[in-house]
């Protein structure tokens, strides 16, 4: 037997003065100040309203926001593995399926939404993550990407931009650029082969109303969907702690990261700059490029002027392989400094 899951519609909102006040993401975690991650929490659970449940796959948003009898979730809040956030907002979904097919649960359906970091979506937790898609399970995942996997001390992850400093890409007299790789793109990532999925899109804690608004639009849609959130870290990104809004602009200024909604095939893009800053604006900010050259930066702009000129469009560039490693003696096949 069929079972109508949906009984809400969450309206946009159109100006500040229409955000709701209420707050479900409140004081008492221990994020570093001027934490990226923490306030597009607090944006994204501001959007979604009292009908809420946050599944948090390990990492920064459930470690430093969780201890023992004290979390700022002022609604229902699990814990998952890093790796299997969608596998428990999955078995969830389909519990309150079952719940309201069997007569015992007669109010609204949840919104079931997994805030999983960077790691916990397109690395570690990429196979549950995209079970969950492919399956199309009735709920939110959201990557909030802070481009490292930040709460084990700062490690290189898929989002880490190219020229990275980060404790597992140090730059040395090998290879002075840090990071060699450029990264993954996690929304093209959940288009590309998913095709329950009928809405994904990136956001920016630039941008609040357009972040809230998509979260919102996602959760109104009966299936899986997808957010990409940019949310800058100060401490990964050796950054002070006043300038994460200001950077999470830049970003967008320089083409670094990109607004846009995918709705059943159709792109739409939000904020798309008439003219982009220097990416070398963005970079010189931060601590974590403080070691690249202007050559280094010119890789990094070649990056960003293809990857802007096709937005959408998965862009290929190329990239170090083993063999490339072995050829600088970095050691036989290690793999290493990815
Ligand atoms: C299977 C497994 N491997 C490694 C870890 C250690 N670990 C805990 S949090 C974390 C970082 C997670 O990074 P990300 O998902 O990007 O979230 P962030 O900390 O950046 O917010 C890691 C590697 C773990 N908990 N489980
Ligand atoms: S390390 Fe980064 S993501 Fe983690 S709490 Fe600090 S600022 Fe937030
Ligand atoms: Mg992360």
């Amino acid at each position: 037997m069929a079972v109508a899951i949906k009984t809400q519609m969450l309206p946009m909102i159109k100006k500040v003065r229409n955000i709701p006040k209420e707050e479900y993401y409140v004081p008492g975690h221990r994020t570093c100040a001027g934490c990226g991650p923490a306030l597009q929490y607090r944006l994204v659970a501001k959007a979604a309203g009292p009908n809420t449940i946050f599944l948090g796959p390990t990492g920064c948003m459930y470690v430093a926001n969780a201890s023992y009898l004290c979390t700022p979730y002022a609604v229902p809040w699990m814990h998952t593995q890093i790796t299997n956030g969608g596998a428990v907002a999955s078995g969830i979904e389909a519990a309150y399926k079952v719940l309201i097919r069997k007569g015992k649960w007669q109010g609204e359906f949840p919104n079931i939404i997994v805030m999983a970091g960077d790691g916990g979506s397109i690395d570690i937790g990429l196979q549950a993550m995209s079970a969950m898609m492919y399956r199309g399970h009735d709920a939110l995942f959201i990557c909030y990407d802070n481009e490292s996997y930040a709460n084990t001390g700062i490690q290189t992850s898929p989002t880490t931009p190219y020229g990275g400093n980060t404790t597992f890409t140090p730059p040395g007299e090998m290879i002075p650029e840090g990071k060699k790789l450029y990264p993954k793109d996690p929304p093209q990532l959940v288009i590309g082969g998913h095709p329950a999925v009928k809405y994904v899109a990136t956001a920016s804690i630039a941008y609040p109303i357009d972040l809230m608004n998509k979260v919102r639009k996602a959760l109104n849609v009966v299936g899986p969907t997808f957010l990409h959130i940019h949310a800058p870290c100060p401490k990964g990104w050796k950054t002070d702690q006043d300038k994460t809004v200001m950077l999470a602009k830049l970003a967008i200024e320089t083409g670094m990261f990109s607004l846009y909604e995918w709705e059943e095939g159709v792109y739409k893009f939000q904020h798309k700059p008439k003219q982009y800053k220097p990416v070398r604006e963005y970079v010189k900010l931060q601590g974590r490029f403080a070691h690249l050259t202007d050559q280094h930066i010119a890789n990094l702009q070649a990056f960003v002027d293809t990857k802007v000129k096709a937005q959408g469009v998965p862009i290929q560039v190329a990239v170090a392989t083993p063999a490339d490693y072995d050829a600088m003696d970095v050691g036989e096949g290690t793999g290493l400094n990815q």
